[in-house]
């Protein structure tokens, strides 16, 4: 459609919105309804991802949100494109993750006529967001937009859907467009006031175990540091939440341990939920009195009134940051705590290093490797090439490289326990990161949801590693038959051994199959090299998860 100058359509308002308030890049796959957004795309500075299938690009957007702290925006088409895209939001609820979904939708002229992908498309996204609604006039999707990007940052960040219908997104504008970014735009900061930090520190001063745990979003780079500097500060420990393993996270090594004998619990937007066994014994003491600060009222209301020392409003990252401005003014205060005789803060570092010594010695059959000696592979590689980012997914093969590797960013699929995710989050990391090694490591089944992905990351040019630890099955599940139904009724969890690494070759990528441990180190370092996305099918051991517990020391 020709533009008249000085009329902009409604996808130039929304495009222009974007771009106006610092998007970047969107991820994307084409539709009816959003081609006139496209169109609009075009000679702007925001750069186009698009792929393969619409979760994808959510999760992508999700990986951008979680790596920078700004919004990751999708876009998507309505109808069956909304709703795949859509499925990806609960990830990034969970796991606070700011996105933007943008979806097309019919045009609201044809609304209640069966019109074309007809869908009531806000109403299916609302419980998987913060905010879901669709556009009603083509003079507020400037402010529509604005709004969405502001509550997607603020309080808790995560995700918020806005569909556009395409009569809207075609039709010219009736006034002026703004000159200037919508009022709606500005974020409120939720900074603890100043007597509840206070109250919090009293508390603390009180407190002979104290652990301050923190949520999702205190677990990205930026929130990583406000915790170690709040750690530093008050000399206490200081640990983040972000898996649906819970106090059984093996990047927490024996971290339930000293969970269940912590007198006090400072929640710094961490939800009590299922991750922390709902603060029931006995992963949590009956006698544990609870500090809770969030943004969300509701979040505080969880914890039994009865248990709740201090309670009060505010964002975590804020939060994070007012507590040890407080500890840095005062640091006497953390010296007068009271002691139990032994040194907590130490004791607490050396739960969560601790791992098994007896790993060391874990070997595959031949023919397969261990899932250990896949990650001290990995381990080994990240080692040879600093600065990289490692993502992890899958079933049980997921949860050992939490326990294994160490990079300076890591992306995990998160509370939501969703599987999936890892390939189109390799994609988003490679794009924000152009330079340091990218590697995933996932299972079999997990390869088969986004394996098209490497088709993207070939035409975008976006090497990375998947280290995919081949098992044949849906382990995590199956592990579940074994465990509650005995291995007579273990059923409807078996795979091939499929040549992942030859679909991957298909779509013109590197792959390779890896049997032997020896190999890996060469295997790893050839898929680097080749500067293309690469999948290492790595056959292992089909074994448990690990759930670390330090050996009882019996007493003298
Ligand atoms: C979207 C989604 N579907 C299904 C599940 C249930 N689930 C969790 S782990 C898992 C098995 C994953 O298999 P694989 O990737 O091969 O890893 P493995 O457990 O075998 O190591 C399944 C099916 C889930 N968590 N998310
Ligand atoms: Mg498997």
């Amino acid at each position: 459609m020709d533009q008249s100058p000085g009329r902009p359509r409604g996808a130039d308002i929304v495009v222009e919105t974007l771009e106006r308030l610092g998007v970047r890049r969107i991820f994307t796959l084409s539709g009816n309804h959003i081609m006139p957004i496209f169109d609009a795309l075009l000679g702007t500075d925001i750069a186009v991802v698009h792929v393969r299938q619409e979760a994808a690009c959510v999760h992508m957007a999700d990986a951008w949100g979680r790596l920078t702290g700004e919004v990751g925006v999708a876009l998507v088409t309505g109808g069956q494109g909304q709703t795949n895209g859509a499925a990806a939001l609960f990830t990034a609820l969970a796991a606070e993750s700011p996105v933007l979904l943008l979806s097309g939708h019919a045009g609201l002229s044809e609304i209640g006529r069966g019109a074309f992908q007809e869908l009531a498309q806000a109403d299916i996204a609302r419980p998987m967001t913060k905010a879901s609604w669709t556009a009603a006039s083509v003079d507020t999707l400037a402010d529509d937009i604005a709004r969405a990007l502001r509550i997607a940052r603020e309080g808790r960040p995560g995700p918020v859907h806005l569909s556009l219908p395409v009569d809207l997104l075609e039709a010219p504008a009736q006034a002026a467009p703004p000159s200037s970014a919508p009022a709606e735009a500005a974020i409120r900061a939720g900074e603890p006031g100043a007597d509840l930090v206070a109250a919090v520190m009293a508390e603390l001063g009180r407190a002979r175990r104290p652990l301050i745990l923190c949520g999702p979003v205190a677990c990205g780079a930026a929130g990583r540091a406000r915790m170690a500097a709040l750690e530093a500060a008050s000399g206490l420990p200081v640990l983040g939440m972000e898996s649906p393993r819970g106090l059984n996270d093996p990047s927490l090594g024996a971290f339930a341990e000293v969970l269940a004998q912590a007198d006090c619990l400072v929640l710094v937007g961490k939800p009590l939920d299922f991750t922390l066994k709902f603060g029931e014994a006995p992963a949590v003491a009956p006698a544990c009195r609870f500090v809770v600060i969030d943004p969300d009222p509701a979040l505080v209301a969880r914890v039994d009134p009865a248990r709740l020392a201090v309670a009060g409003a505010g964002d975590a990252l804020a939060t994070l940051a007012a507590l040890a401005r407080s500890c840095r003014a005062r640091p006497s205060d953390a010296a007068r705590r009271p002691g139990d005789g032994t040194d907590w803060p130490a004791a607490v570092r050396a739960a969560v290093a601790y791992r098994p010594a007896d790993w060391d010695d874990r070997r595959g059959p031949e023919g397969r490797l261990h899932p250990v000696e896949l990650c001290r592979g990995v381990a080994a590689f990240l080692d040879r090439h600093p600065g990289g980012t490692l993502i992890c997914d899958g079933g049980e093969i997921g949860q050992w490289p939490q326990a294994l590797v160490q990079a300076p960013r890591r992306l995990i699929n998160g509370v939501s326990g969703t599987i999936g995710a890892s390939l189109p989050f390799a994609l988003a990391a490679r794009l924000h990161d152009p330079a340091g090694p990218v590697v995933a490591v996932l299972g079999d089944g997990t390869f088969g949801f986004h394996m098209a992905e490497f088709d993207t990351a070939v035409r975008y040019g976006l090497p990375f590693i998947a280290v995919v630890g081949n098992d044949a099955r849906w382990n995590a599940e199956y592990q579940i038959q074994l465990r509650q139904y005995g291995a007579a009724r273990a059923r409807h969890c078996d795979l091939l051994s499929s040549r992942y690494d030859r679909v991957v070759t298909a779509l013109g990528g590197h792959g390779a199959l890896v049997t032997r441990a020896e190999d890996l180190p060469g295997a790893l370092e050839e898929a680097h090299a080749s500067g293309l996305p690469a999948c290492l099918n790595v056959l292992i051991e089909s074994v448990p998860a690990p759930v670390i517990r330090r050996p009882k020391v019996s007493a003298p």
